[in-house]
């Protein structure tokens, strides 16, 4: 089974309580509108985690009795994709009591939703996870070797998304990041930390994390598993070993899950997600690359209608103000990474 049949958000409904009873034809049974339940009652919970069509939810969360329920959607809900980080509205028996199930018959409105296709021709979108507002950028110094276009890939989904990133090389005992790390210098927002064996900066992405929900992505085997759970240290999360013939890993994670994190300076949620080998953004606009970056979007009012602003862009006014020295000693930095980052949109 290959990791994308795993990613099926729309996973039909195996664990429907109401697919227990042998039914011959389940489309006659379908319930009609007007028996459908208002769900005036529903309460609100937090996904953590999908599996084979069962989600576990977070009940009164932060509240005395705060629990994880396991749930099914609705079946009216055929159609909709629920995701990690969803709010869901539930009903049915929310005691998380063992062999009880509630039934997600609705999810709230999301504020962001981190999305990618199989590959850029591909409108066909998966959505990775809800309600995320920061993203973690996971990438090995070496082991595997790292890849600055898959970086500026998740960079650009997440600009897009209006999530932001941040990113961190790991493995930095195996070799050193400093080359690796030259491709992002004109990135000014881009806050970049390093982790290696027996020196992990626990404490500094923690701070970050706070208040914050922040999903962690990345090619397999470059460490995200074990970062979660040196921050989260009831994660449990499983770790693989990266194969020494090929420089991949495993896929040892194969479900999106979200966790707890908690520290004397406040909680947050961190999103652990499976390895991917590509991340298509068939969906992604190009122009919110360019609003990213903000001092650049500004100069581009006065270029030629449909400026790529890349190199050989005529007249592009972001191009000429780095010429001419008017964006300062960063401009030509700034400059050089929006080029990648919409390089890489062009020509994936
Ligand atoms: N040398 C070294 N190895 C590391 C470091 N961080 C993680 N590893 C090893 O890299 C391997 C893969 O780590 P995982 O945490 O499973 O990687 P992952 O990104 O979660 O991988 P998937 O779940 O497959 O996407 C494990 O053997 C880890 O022990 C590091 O900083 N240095
Ligand atoms: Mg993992």
């Amino acid at each position: 089974m290959s990791w994308l049949d795993d990613y099926d958000d729309d996973d039909e409904s195996d664990f429907d309580e109401s697919s227990v009873r042998v039914r011959p034809n389940p489309k006659a049974n379908r319930p009609r509108t007007k028996r459908r339940p208002a769900h005036a009652d529903a309460r609100i919970a937090r996904v953590l985690g999908v599996d084979r069509g069962r989600y576990t939810v977070l009940v009164d969360e932060d509240g005395p009795d705060e629990r994880q329920v396991s749930a099914t959607r609705a079946r009216e809900l055929r159609k909709q994709p629920i995701v990690t980080g969803d709010r869901a509205r539930i009903v049915g028996d929310s005691s998380g009591d063992d062999g009880t199930l509630a039934r997600i018959v609705g999810i709230e409105e999301r504020t962001s939703l981190l999305r990618r296709s199989a590959d850029d021709t591909d409108q066909v979108e998966r959505v990775v996870v809800a309600n995320a507002d920061q993203m973690l950028v996971v990438v090995a110094a070496a082991d595997p070797e790292p890849r600055p276009r898959l970086v500026d890939r998740y960079l650009i989904a997440a600009l897009d998304a209006g999530i932001r990133p941040l990113l961190v090389v790991t493995k930095t005992d195996l070799a050193d990041p400093s080359g690796f790390l030259r491709h992002f210098e004109g990135l000014d927002d881009l806050e970049v930390f390093t982790s290696g064996h027996g020196d992990m900066p626990v404490d500094r992405i923690g701070e970050r994390l706070v208040g914050h929900s922040t999903v962690f992505v990345g090619h397999s085997g470059v460490g995200k598993s074990t970062l979660v759970n040196a921050l989260v240290p009831d994660a449990a999360r499983a770790t693989g070993h990266v194969n020494e013939v090929t420089g991949r890993g495993r896929h040892t994670s194969s479900s999106t899950v979200s966790l707890r994190y908690q520290s004397p300076a406040g909680k947050g949620w961190v999103i652990d997600t499976p390895g991917v080998r590509s991340f298509g953004l068939g969906h992604v606009d190009p122009a919110n690359i360019l609003r990213a970056f903000t001092d650049l979007a500004a100069v581009a009012e006065e270029c030629p209608r449909g400026c790529t602003h890349l190199p050989d862009a005529p007249d592009c006014a972001i191009v000429e103000a780095v010429a001419e020295g008017r964006l300062g000693d960063r401009g030509a930095a700034r400059l050089d990474s929006l080029q990648r980052l919409l390089a890489t949109f062009a020509r994936p």
